[in-house]
């Protein structure tokens, strides 16, 4: 064990008081709250969740008398990590833990492995005490492993509940993203068909920061992962201010939405940062995008700087019109296609089939696209039938696109500059750092406020935690029915009801700041160094939140660091 994790294990995660006494808490409905969506969206899903729709939102206070008090048997749960590994993982665990206990010693923690498969396979750890203590305030998901195989077969429903079953399971904590918490509504429902015992209970889980809404402030692992990779834009935009050579292309991982894109630059103050919400919004064609690219190292270079750095969301090529009505059609001929397509081995001879299959808009812009790229369109979708867009170069594209065109530009006298330019993709490298003091807090206190929300013995709700903008205990643990989060979106070729992703809104106050501010950012270096994560030290820097969290629930004007 390295030092510094034997130092960061004595950290004792800091949640909202009310969690003090999880088994003489008491539940107050708060409200009910219709999903933002069509009424014809809204009848799908009443029908579709005919057992779990229309449920209140409850906050968890101190129970009022002694008869309210839920201080029940031991309790049997069952905890799974779902996709990909997020900072603070572990803590949600410990947190689960510490509740289970809390409610009765006698309670017993069983971690499947591997993720939703685990339950499939029956593969599981008991969760000790031994765990929780090695495992706390680490990153990474290696205390159960994750997975993202999706429970969704009548088959695969019925294993679970018998694997549930034998192992006489009251409750299920499923942690994880949009597509994991859209499992875990189904499984409530299915479970509360069958009348069987186990209630469902998700985390919100995920870097991307796209599971948030009216109820939902933050994803756990978001300001971990984004501090981290701002620590890294802030090293290689000082490389690029040293060396005065290259444009730094950094492609920042985040699936669709361009929150961490967008959180990193408020951190870090690049040169140039393209957020894909605004891309589709402005209708931009993928030579609009780089032709704004260009205008910038058009005019750095007039300035006598031949350097500069470039965020790209990961999720950028989604948002261009024409290359995402690409992928609707490949996304639809891929599903309609998938078994004569397993029988294609070569890439020219799939690419040969899909073409012909295309329709002639999308034929061209496949077409035009560099082989490579052409190649990762059709990679495998994930088991949610989601593109995976981290395996997609998009700053390549780009680096190759603003290359033509800034030759062309030379050639016609209208650029004297040089372009030489470094790729990078900061992604993988976020999402198993030790949690920031935020993010261990939170996902500690999500733990706690699952167990609470077990022990209250509801279901189909998510464990949430707001307030997160003040201080630890005025935060507050509710649970929110998943199905208020849903709507109905194209899956795999098919209408399905899933949990409605966040993405930047154009209206928001971090957009806004960062409206505010880029123009200079262009031709200035006002490069911002925002250091490394720090967990021992001043509050000031070990205490730090998301400045987009902060501009969403502060004052624009008080919010003034960034
Ligand atoms: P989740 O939505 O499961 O939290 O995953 C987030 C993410 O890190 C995305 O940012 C990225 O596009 C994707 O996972 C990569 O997936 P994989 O780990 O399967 O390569």
């Amino acid at each position: 064990m390295t030092s510094f994790i034997e130092q960061r294990a004595l950290y004792q995660p800091r949640y909202p008081s009310a969690l003090k006494a999880i088994s003489s808490l008491g539940a107050v409905e708060v409200g009910k709250s219709d999903p933002d969506i069509s009424a014809d969206q809204l009848s799908q899903l009443k029908s579709l969740f005919p057992n779990t729709f229309g449920q209140s939102v409850i906050e968890m206070q101190p129970a009022k008398v002694e008869s309210e008090q839920k201080n029940l048997k031991p309790l049997t749960v069952a905890v799974v990590l779902s996709g990909g590994q997020a900072p603070g993982g572990h803590n949600v665990i410990c947190g689960l833990y510490e509740a289970l206990q809390q409610i009765s010693p006698k309670s017993r923690l069983i971690g499947f492995k591997g993720g939703p498969s685990g339950i499939l396979k029956d593969d599981y750890v008991m969760v000790e005490r031994a765990e929780v203590d090695l495992f706390r305030n680490t990153g990474g998901f290696n205390m159960l492993g994750s997975g993202r195989t999706k429970i969704e077969t009548p088959e695969q429903f019925k294993t679970c509940a018998e694997v549930l079953k034998k192992h006489d399971v009251n409750g299920l904590v499923v942690i994880g993203g949009d597509d994991s918490n859209t499992n875990a509504a189904l499984l409530a429902e299915f479970f509360k068909t069958e009348n069987s015992k186990v209630k469902v209970i998700g985390v919100p889980k995920t870097i991307d920061g796209d599971l948030k809404n009216k109820y939902v402030e933050a994803s756990f692992g978001f300001d971990t992962a984004v501090r981290l990779y701002s620590e890294l834009i802030s090293n290689i935009s000082r490389d690029a201010q040293s060396a005065r050579k290259y444009y730094h292309f950094i492609r920042l991982m985040g699936r669709a939405a361009s929150h961490i894109t967008l959180e990193a630059a408020l951190q870090t103050h690049p040169n140039i940062v393209l957020i894909s919400e605004e891309v589709e919004t402005e209708n931009k064609g993928l030579f609009d995008v780089v032709e704004d690219v260009v205008q910038v190292i058009v005019a750095r270079a007039e300035a006598g700087k031949d350097y500069g750095v470039v965020l790209v969301p990961e999720g950028l090529i989604e948002f261009i019109p024409e290359i995402r009505a690409l992928f609707n059609e490949l996304n639809n001929i891929m599903a309609d296609n998938r078994e004569h397509l397993t029988t294609l081995n070569s890439f020219t001879s799939k690419n040969e089939y899909i073409n012909h299959k295309l329709s002639k808009d999308a034929s061209y812009t496949f077409s035009s696209l560099p082989t490579d790229i052409q190649r990762q369109l059709l990679m495998d979708r994930d088991p949610h039938g989601n593109v995976q867009v981290s395996r997609i170069e998009t700053e390549k594209l780009l680096i190759e696109l603003v290359e033509g065109r800034l030759s062309e530009l030379k050639s016609k006298g209208d650029y004297k500059g040089s372009f030489a330019h470094q790729s990078h993709f900061l992604g993988y490298e976020g999402r198993c750092a030790a949690p920031t003091n935020f993010d261990a807090d939170y996902a500690y206190s999500l733990g706690l406020t699952a167990g609470a929300l077990l022990n209250l013995g509801v279901t189909g709700y998510m464990s949430v935690v707001k307030n997160l903008t003040k201080d630890r205990d005025q935060w507050q643990a509710i649970g929110v029915p998943l199905t208020t989060m849903m709507n109905i979106e194209q899956r795999n070729g098919a209408k399905k009801p899933v949990i409605k992703k966040s993405l930047v809104s154009l209206n928001g106050a971090p957009f806004e700041r960062l409206k505010e501010k880029r123009t200079h950012w262009k031709l200035s270096d006002d490069y911002r160094f925002s250091g490394a994560i720090q967990y021992f030290g001043p509050a000031e820097v070990c205490d730090q939140i998301p400045k987009s969290l902060r501009l969403e629930h502060e004052a624009y004007h008080s919010v003034k660091d960034c």
